[in-house]
């Protein structure tokens, strides 16, 4: 076992990163280490193999996947490894990610991908779900959370605003 972080992002394209940053910015907040990078199922399928079958050696313990179109990355990935996978769709141009939605969601009994919300705010969940698998084990990172869940809270307003954004 290394000493790797313990949440690897991975994304089919470049052109998904604007969305997967979400969930390195959320990670970020948490103080919660990532590694990021570009796996795609379809072009290129050894490396998708070869990271999924050898994530949990290398000490991850959690991963965001995320996809659109075909987006057979999260649940190709989630049957090579026994690690969580929380599967991100992102949104297509030409379905608005319901494409993408549903060609991660429909996961055959047997082989989990916890489905997140179509494009940032499923990023950003998926963060802080992987944050809430994590600080199962980590008090200091429970905390963090606890944390950021009530400053998420406080920054609500009560009332609607014409100046806001
Ligand atoms: C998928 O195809 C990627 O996850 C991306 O969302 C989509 C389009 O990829 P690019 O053509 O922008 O590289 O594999």
């Amino acid at each position: 076992m290394t000493d790797r972080p313990a949440v690897a992002i991975i994304m089919g394209s470049q052109s998904d990163w604007e969305t997967m940053k979400n969930a390195a910015d959320t990670l970020d907040a948490l103080d919660i280490g990532y590694e990021a990078r570009i796996v795609s199922a379809h072009r290129t399928p050894d490396r998708m193999y070869e990271f999924a079958k050898g994530a949990r050696d290398e000490g991850f313990k959690v991963i965001i996947a995320g996809a659109g179109g075909a987006a057979h990355l999260p649940g190709m990935t989630a049957s090579l490894t026994p690690l969580p996978v929380f599967g991100v769709p992102v949104q297509s141009k030409t379905m608005s990610g319901l494409d993408s939605l549903y060609s991660i969601v429909q996961m055959p009994g047997g082989i989990p991908v916890g489905t997140m919300a179509i494009g940032r705010a499923g990023a950003i969940n998926a963060a802080l779900m992987a944050a809430a698998v994590l600080a199962l084990s980590d008090e200091d990172l429970a905390d963090r959370l606890d944390t950021y869940r009530a400053e998420h809270t406080a920054s609500v307003a009560e009332y609607p605003s014409d100046e806001a954004p």
